[in-house]
């Protein structure tokens, strides 16, 4: 049978295509230099997947930025704003001196994010980027399947989705099958990812696909469900013409619906983690799907681009962990393996058992509110105390400090003396700026997840297994595979420095359970509910030895909490609820003295306010400055702690006046009763430079106590 995956990594097995990006951005290259790497890492990819024996090839999953904003410029979805500029593209992506970007936001349930288009009053297809491709792929020898964001779901990515607007750009994809007719194109892929959330109806999957297949000249169609489970939309997708079926069935079950006639890219190869496949179990999902009457593909459940590329660019991870491991190019490999054993009759092995959960603990909680507002009296702070969210500016010293740790040119007493050195800098600036509630800076983290990945069992890093998360940024999960332990405390020596410094208090600053496993790569073989329920007891007993040596003040963040969000709405009440246990159990083995902060990072949070208040922190820091009015009204009710909604954007370079901030703050003020309120920046410093870092909190100070007067 067929073999071939929905999508590859694009950002470079080195992130060439990042370094390529900066270049052009900063300009240090020029547009030439730029298409070369494209061209060379498109060269690479179907060079690969054609030589590790895949019969299908993809085109058109190269992107420059991102899938869906080329899909935007597909449909000529392009606003006025942007169209003057030297480079439209970029300048939607990334915004320019004048014009804001825009909005960016996660890509469904993964940790990838995608640019959010606007749609235009009337759509025009453009069909120049996958046309390139296709031809430059049949240069070098190979008859590729263009692959596109379908019609559904792109405008349900859109701001403002509205799917009365699915005849006009399906106008524009009917187009789009003509075009590539007539260049003897013989399969395109259709992404549908939305079929599997609740916000797409049998009715709308019969309108795009209907009309799609009556386009008498075109290519065959392949629809890609994917992320879950396509539910009643298969049997609607199955009544259209179309002639081939994606689904994930990694994360969905063999479908009951008879398929017969139809071709099924069947998902056995998961796309979203980094585990060999079960092989036995694979097979026996294949032989389903063709019990089905439908003939058999064997591909991956989703993209490839959520995982890193290559599991041979990493020889020091553990021999017994690397051979339970498969990124991208040994995923592609078990695919085509798949499709020779089902082509073979192989037989197809035991489906494993249901996982067991081993979550038995009640959730902690800790004293009523009322009892701990008292206890932390005698923090004597002021009204309206100013503090930061945690993180100063990572500098390019900070950065070379670490390459020299791990090169060995540093030793650890050396590479310590550095980072105390650098908190002793950083407490003396907060004093100096007369911030109430200091923090040390986290010069010793790179990334948050990574840092406490590296500190506890159960976790290993990679070197090079970068993942694309926006634009040219990637971060390196760490891959999650064994039970979760904290062999002795991670912080508490960096917070104890930075308090021995000062007579202020110092927040001692964690990363929470469901934010860690949110951006690791997690084992399979526990339900996610008691693999967080682990990382929540491992984080429990640093706060606990937080708190034993006198730490004030702990904030656990926890802005990962509504990626895991299930895509299903009736399955995202008991997420809700295990994950907010999960956190209750992280913080509850403080004592009520000590004060909890959390902080989230994004705007999106209004729909999981009832579980942010359910996390029962004294204090909650929001980010919230890019889109004020819209958080604040929803927290007023109900919501009766500590409250430091963002008064200023840390995403952008330039610095807040006092009377901005003060406006903000005034805002702030208008809504909440001031005893309550915290005044603090909308999100850590880390992306920062300290000169706008003390410029901003200086005039953030100011404002402070112009309001207190
Ligand atoms: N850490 C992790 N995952 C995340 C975030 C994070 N997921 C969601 C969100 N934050 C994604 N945002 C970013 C922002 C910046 C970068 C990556 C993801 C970034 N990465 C560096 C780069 O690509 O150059 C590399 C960082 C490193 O050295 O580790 O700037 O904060 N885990
Ligand atoms: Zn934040």
């Amino acid at each position: 049978p067929a073999s071939t995956v929905l999508g590859y990594p694009r950002i470079g097995p080195h992130r060439e295509l990042k370094r390529a990006l900066e270049a052009y951005w900063d300009g240090r290259a020029g547009r030439a230099d730029l298409d070369r790497v494209g061209a060379d890492l498109r060269a690479r990819t179907w060079h690969t997947l054609a030589g590790r024996g895949l019969s299908g090839l993809p085109s058109n999953t190269f992107s420059e930025y991102d899938q869906v904003l080329d899909t935007a410029v597909l449909l000529g979805a392009v606003p006025e704003r942007f169209r003057k500029e030297k480079d439209p593209y970029f300048a939607m992506a990334r915004g320019t001196a004048e014009t804001p970007p825009l909005r960016m936001t996660k890509w469904f349930d993964t940790n990838y994010h995608y640019i959010v288009p606007e749609l235009p009053p009337a759509f025009r297809l453009d069909a120049t980027k996958p046309l390139r491709e296709l031809r430059e792929a049949r240069a070098l020898g190979y008859d590729t399947r263009p692959v596109f964001v379908g019609p559904v779901t792109f405008l349900l990515l859109a701001d403002d989705p509205d799917l009365s607007r699915l005849p006009e750009v399906l106008d524009e994809y009917a187009k789009l099958l003509g075009i590539l007719a007539a260049e003897r194109v013989e399969w395109v892929q259709f992404d549908e990812p939305a079929f599997v959330t609740d916000a797409v109806t049998e009715a709308h999957v019969a309108a795009a696909y209907d009309r799609l297949a009556a386009v008498a000249e075109r290519p065959s169609l392949f629809v890609a469900t994917y992320f879950g489970d396509p539910g009643a939309t298969l049997p609607a997708l199955a009544a259209t013409g179309v002639e081939a079926i994606g689904l994930d069935l990694v994360r969905g079950p063999v479908p009951s619906v008879p398929l017969t006639g139809k071709t099924v890219v069947a998902g056995v190869v998961s796309g979203r983690d980094v585990w060999r496949t079960d092989r036995g179990a694979a097979l026996a999902a294949l032989y389903a799907v063709r019990d089905l009457g439908a003939s058999v593909a064997v591909g991956t459940s989703c993209s490839l681009t959520h995982v890193p590329y290559d599991l041979d660019l990493e020889p020091d991870l553990d021999a017994a962990l690397r051979a339970r491991l498969a990124f991208a190019d040994q995923k592609v490999t078990e695919v085509v393996d798949l499709a020779a054993a089902f082509a073979g009759g192989e037989a197809a092995g035991e489906v494993p058992a249901p996982v067991v959960d081993r979550v038995s603990a009640p959730p902690a909680r800790r004293g009523p509110y009322a009892a701990r507002r008292a206890a932390q009296a005698g923090l004597g702070l002021p009204p309206l105390p100013t503090t930061t969210i945690g993180s100063f500016p990572q500098t390019g010293d900070l950065r070379s400090l670490r390459a020299r740790l791990a090169s060995g040119e540093l030793s650890d007493a050396e590479y310590r003396r550095h980072i105390e050195a650098e908190i002793e800098r950083v407490i003396r600036l907060q004093e100096r700026l007369g911030l109430d509630v200091l923090v040390h800076g986290e010069p010793e983290r790179n990334d948050m997840v990574q840092y406490f990945a590296e500190h506890l069992d159960g976790f290993a890093v990679t070197r090079h297994g970068w993942v694309q998360s926006y634009g040219s940024r990637c971060t390196r999960p760490p891959i999650l595979h064994g039970d979760v332990r904290r062999p002795e405390p991670i912080t508490v020596r960096w917070t104890s420095h930075a308090r021995s410094l000062t007579d202020r208090p110092v927040k001692g600053m964690l990363t929470g359970p469901v934010t860690i496993v949110a951006w690791s790569f997690v084992r399979a073989d526990l339900p996610l509910r008691a693999v967080v329920h682990q990382v929540a007891g491992a984080i429990r007993e640093e706060v606990a030895d937080l708190a034993a040596t006198g730490v004030s003040i702990i904030q656990v963040d926890e802005p990962a909490l509504r990626e895991l969000l299930p895509l299903r709405r009736s399955a995202q009440a008991e997420y809700l609820s295990w994950a907010v246990d999960a956190y209750r159990r992280a913080t509850s083995s403080a004592p009520d003295g000590v004060q909890i902060h959390t902080h989230l990072c994004y705007s999106d949070a209004n729909e999981i306010l009832s579980a942010i208040d359910g996390l029962d922190a004294d204090v909650t820091t929001i980010e919230s400055a890019r889109s004020h009015g819209r958080i604040l009204g929803s927290l007023t009710d109900g919501f009766s702690r500590g409250l430091g909604p963002g008064v200023y954007d840390i995403h952008s370079p330039r610095v807040p006046s006092v009377e901005e901030v003060s406006s903000s703050l005034a805002a702030v003020l208008k809504t909440l009763p001031a005893d309550r309120v915290w005044v603090n920046p909308d999100c850590g410093l880390k992306t920062r430079t300290y000169d706008q870092v003390e410029a901003a909190l200086a005039n953030l100070v100011t404002a402070a106590h112009r309001a207190r007067a």
